[in-house]
């Protein structure tokens, strides 16, 4: 009898086992197809990563051998590189190799495909006038959209060796370690970035009247001329916040994400989401209300 409860009481016990076991086995399965679905797998950042570093190189390579006759101008004031082409040509080839059926968006190429819950957006130098004259402040900027929402980005500064990178709900990095915005509270211990796109297109509402409002009330202004790395900065705490308007989505698509998944604020000019169709402002939480009040 004894004997009889000992089998029986085992048995029960290697049930118990089984089911916690199958219990387990079931919850991390589920953890799993959430993060395939939802998020970004770790082949796709690295790919991502590769892929940027790679195309900051070519950029690198080029720079200091641009003269006039590999310049054309889409306005007068905007400038656009064989760099630019050949950079973007490559990007788009790489993307098309490894995920042919995504879509894609490119500054200098425009869009191909309509079809894919999936959309890259490329900026293949944001910073151009700066690329073009010498200086180091330009980026490549690629990210990742899946149903109309950006999921990944990266931004990387090939002469500053800075890669930026966000991934969805996972945070945002610098050279692989996390970032994040700056806790400044106060605008008189403020640097913040903007920038003048609006000048190059000859609007007459155009950014020097909240340049001149903003300004005077900062510890200081920087001008890097990429709104890509100056979103990056902000992300970073090397700024403390980010105005501009006239921007397009390729500048500013990595850097938003960035700049979100390091804690910053981002928004239109009204504190909306309409950017960057009206304007764009990023910034911890204590400076982006107090730029909204200014920028209204
Ligand atoms: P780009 O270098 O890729 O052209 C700097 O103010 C930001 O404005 C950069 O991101 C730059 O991107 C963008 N920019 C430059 N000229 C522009 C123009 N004429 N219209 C809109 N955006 C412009
Ligand atoms: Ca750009």
């Amino acid at each position: 009898m004894y004997n009889c409860y000992c089998i029986l009481s085992a048995a029960y016990q290697n049930v118990f086992e089984n089911l916690y076991l199958f219990k387990c086995i079931l919850i991390c399965h589920n953890r799993l197809n959430k993060y395939n679905n939802n998020k970004c797998g770790a082949d796709l950042i690295s790919f991502l990563k590769d892929l940027i570093i790679r195309a900051g190189n070519i950029c690198l390579e080029e720079q200091n051998n641009i003269t006039d006759k590999d310049l054309e101008f889409k306005t007068p004031k905007d400038l656009v590189t064989i760099t630019d082409k050949k950079v973007e040509l490559f990007i788009i080839q790489e993307i098309k190799t490894k995920y042919p059926q995504h879509d894609i968006l490119g500054e200098e190429t425009g869009r191909s495909g309509n079809s894919s819950r999936f959309l890259w957006i490329i900026d293949p130098i944001d910073g151009t006038t700066s690329y073009f004259h010498g200086q180091p402040f330009y980026a490549v900027s690629i990210a990742l959209e899946k149903d109309g929402q950006i999921i990944l980005g990266a931004v990387y500064a090939p002469v500053l060796g800075q890669l930026f990178h966000g991934q969805i709900d996972k945070g945002a990095f610098l050279n692989d370690v996390p970032i994040n915005v700056s806790d400044t509270k106060h605008l008189t211990d403020a640097v913040m970035g903007t920038g003048f796109a609006c000048l190059r297109s000859d609007l007459k509402n155009n950014n020097l009247v909240h340049f001149n409002t903003i300004v005077p009330q900062l510890r200081d202004i920087r001008r890097y001329g990429s709104a890509a790395i100056d979103l990056c900065y902000v992300a970073c705490g090397k700024l403390d916040g980010f105005w501009e308007i006239n921007l397009n989505i390729y500048d500013i698509a990595a850097g938003a994400l960035i700049v979100q998944e390091a804690g910053g604020n981002l928004s239109d000019f009204s504190g909306n989401t309409d950017y960057p169709e009206k304007g764009i402002v990023a910034a911890n939480s204590y400076l982006h209300p107090l730029l909204i009040k200014m920028l209204k």
